[in-house]
């Protein structure tokens, strides 16, 4: 890495550097937008800072306030280009280096509304690639990544229309959708799929062919009812979706550059169109068909919310609990509500229930509230707690990331979810729980590494059912339904088994539950049947 002083080295790097001493201004102003700003800039040299550190193959050339973070700063976008680069397949671009300036204030870096903004125009006959943002909260952990991902993306348009030309703006979809699939944070990438489910429930996804041809900036492209959210999870699935097809990586790449190229000629609905047809045009017989394929994307991701201020509370040590707005707005709050339970000391919980019905295996994942009078505590779900701790503590009043609890499978009917304080740490003014809601993620692979096991238990089951040994039948098809919740199969041979064992209550409950899964299915009415015939049978007894 070097340490480069800006206007001491200009023999080195001079054509970069003489170039830069006018940029800083002119990218600025590219920001504000006030030319008067470019002269004013110019005259008092007023760069992010006086320092400048390039790396040795002169990728890029970070201005910072400070030599540190300019260092830090190289580091991470030298990863993320690498990152990026080996997932689409290609190696270098450009023979420019490319400017990064972080800015002191939000107010020198002068554009309103953004966390940070990349750009390429031409500037004295040379082509400029540049990426500006300000020092703020969770820089390096979100706005550059988000940010670097916009601009390695446009480099790799330049691949469709000349290292020379400005790279025609790519549609939402694909612009914010593989910034957000690169570099959005675990916890995003939950919160993106449970507004997707929403969204899939509520019959609002967009029609696939819409996404891809949508090409208005964010504001334009929104649907009535919707948010600019949704519409970013859109383009994030929508992108994982592509990237997850054979060779995915190498279509999206081919869609770009044809897209590039195609702009410069046709309108962008239509090149982005094309650009789709020649990319995935085998992978899909029409349109439609690709609609279904994305929906059952998103399905084999179901996340279900649970939200805590809808649930009803079962059980408590005593203390208080209220469901309450949260005082200030919160981007992620969901049912713009949150339960907080006043516990007074460790050891005290509270259980919420809820009718899910949904069973299977799920990643847990709490949305908590966090403040100066929180407390740590577990989290146990149908009576089984995770080992992990979550710390309410926090100085300033946040709503957390989803938290990851880690795996559960859960049976068919309610769920209750038992929060239990452990303790707290020593600042901390007491030992509050604040709950948004719970998510539950499904996890279709590892149903379907059970679900060859399960069917195996069934079939013994059912072999031990036709020699008439009803315990070992009972046995294998709640191994089944151990390794499979809700197999409604498994449910069904049950409570034949458990008539024939003499027990019709435990019967009953089995068929509820396999009705409640299946409401449609006629095999009921005949299982049905059997269950009055044997609990009259036990009433006579
Ligand atoms: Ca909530």
């Amino acid at each position: 890495m070097k340490r480069v002083r800006l206007f001491r080295q200009l023999g080195c790097f001079g054509c970069a550097f003489a170039l830069f001493l006018s940029l800083a201004g002119m990218a600025h102003a590219a920001l504000s937008g006030s030319t008067e700003r470019i002269r004013d800039m110019i005259a008092k040299q007023d760069f992010p800072g006086s320092e400048a550190v390039m790396d040795p193959q002169q990728q890029f050339i970070v201005f910072s306030p400070d030599q540190r973070l300019s260092k830090e700063v190289l580091d991470l976008v030298l990863s993320l280009r690498q990152q990026t680069y080996g997932f689409f397949g290609i190696s270098k671009i450009s023979d420019q280096p490319a400017f990064v300036l972080i800015f002191p204030t939000q107010e020198r870096y002068g554009l309103q509304g953004t966390g940070g903004a990349t750009m390429q125009f031409k500037y004295r006959n040379q082509y400029v690639r540049l990426l500006a943002s300000y020092l703020q909260e969770k820089l390096k952990e979100e706005i550059l990544p988000h940010e670097m991902i916009h601009f390695l993306i446009a480099d790799m348009s330049t691949l469709g229309t000349g290292a020379e030309g400005k790279p025609p703006e790519l549609p939402i979809f694909i612009n914010e959708g593989i910034a957000e699939y690169f570099s959005a944070s675990a916890g995003k990438r939950v919160l993106f799929e449970k507004m997707l489910w929403e969204a899939y429930q509520a019959g609002k996804l967009e029609p696939f062919k819409g996404i891809v041809t949508s090409t208005g900036n964010w504001v334009e492209a929104l649907t009535p009812g919707q948010s600019a959210w949704v519409q970013r999870a859109q383009g994030y699935s929508v992108v994982s979706f592509l990237a997850s097809l054979p060779n995915g990586n190498v279509k999206l790449r081919n869609y770009i550059v044809s897209f590039a190229t195609t702009a410069g000629r046709v309108a962008r609905e239509e090149a982005s169109l094309r650009a789709f047809e020649m990319a995935f045009g085998r992978d899909f017989p029409s349109w439609e068909d690709l609609q279904n394929r994305w929906v059952n994307f998103i399905r084999e991701r179901e996340t279900v919310v649970l939200e805590a201020e809808s649930a009803s509370v079962t059980d408590s040590s005593g203390e208080k609990w209220e469901v309450r707005k949260y005082p200030r707005e919160r981007l992620w709050l969901s049912g713009e509500k949150e339960l907080v339970f006043h516990a007074e000391k460790p050891g005290s919980f509270v259980t919420l229930q809820a009718d899910l019905n949904r069973p299977g295996a799920f990643d847990v994942y709490g949305i908590y509230t966090q403040g100066q009078t929180h407390g740590r505590f577990t989290l146990a779900i149908n009576g089984r707690e995770f080992p992990v701790l979550f710390d309410g503590y926090e100085r300033r009043e946040e709503l957390c990331e989803p938290f990851p609890h880690g795996k559960t499978l859960v049976g068919p009917g309610a769920i209750s979810a038992r929060f239990s304080v452990a303790d707290k740490v020593t600042i901390s003014g007491g030992y509050d729980i604040g709950i948004d809601c719970l998510v539950l993620r499904r996890d279709s692979r590892l149903e379907e590494q059970h679900r060859a096991s399960a069917q195996r238990f069934v079939q013994t089951g059912v072999n031990n059912y036709q020699r008439r040994q009803f315990r070992e039948a009972e046995e294998n098809f709640t191994r089944a339904l151990d390794l499979l919740p809700g197999d409604v199969a498994a449910l069904e041979w049950r409570a034949y088994a458990r008539m024939a064992l003499g027990r019709p209550d435990e019967a009953e409950e089995d068929v509820n539950a396999a009705v409640k899964l299946a409401p449609r299915s006629p095999r009921f009415e005949q299982l049905k049947k059997q269950l009055e015939a044997s609990k009259s049978r036990k009433n006579e007894q």
